[in-house]
């Protein structure tokens, strides 16, 4: 099968918490290529933009609050099946439900704090990576 991409984000919680490394060393040890890469920090604004499709949703200013409240890392990631493979090792949304050894079930703290995001097909991780990404920062 043809490498495809996916883009995630360690989000705040797993940032200040830590666990940067230990989420990138899964990512890699899962076969991931590291296309792009920074840390960074959403205004409420930006993160209200990235997370306009939820906007209806009785948690995006919880979501918008918390994405903007510490540091994240954004990156692109290349592989065989990214998007359908990402998800799985990043486990269900709440930590709650994620099967053991996912980077949910070790790092998530809850539902909505939950450690990173993945995107969830190849249309939104072409679109979430350019929110992120110029043409020159991806490798
Ligand atoms: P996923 O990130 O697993 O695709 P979505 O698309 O349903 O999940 O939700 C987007 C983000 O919104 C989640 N990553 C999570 O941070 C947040 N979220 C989802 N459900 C809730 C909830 N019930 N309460 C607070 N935040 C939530």
């Amino acid at each position: 099968m043809a490498n495809n991409r996916t883009f995630t984000m360690i989000k705040p919680d797993a940032v200040e918490n830590g666990h940067i490394g230990g989420i990138l060393a899964q990512i890699n040890a899962a076969g991931f290529r590291i296309v792009a890469m920074k840390m960074t920090r959403l205004s409420s604004e930006k993160a209200g933009e990235f997370y306009a499709v939820h906007k209806e949703r009785p948690f995006y200013g919880e979501l918008v609050e918390f994405m903007s409240s510490g540091h994240i890392v954004a990156a692109i990631l290349e592989k065989a099946n990214a998007v359908e493979d990402f998800r799985k090792l990043i486990g269900a949304t709440n930590p709650a439900n994620a099967e053991e050894g996912t980077i949910r079930k070790k790092y998530a703290e809850s539902v909505g704090r939950n450690a990173v995001h993945g995107s969830d097909s190849d249309e939104n991780a072409e679109i979430e990576g350019n929110f992120f990404f110029s043409g020159l920062e991806k490798f």
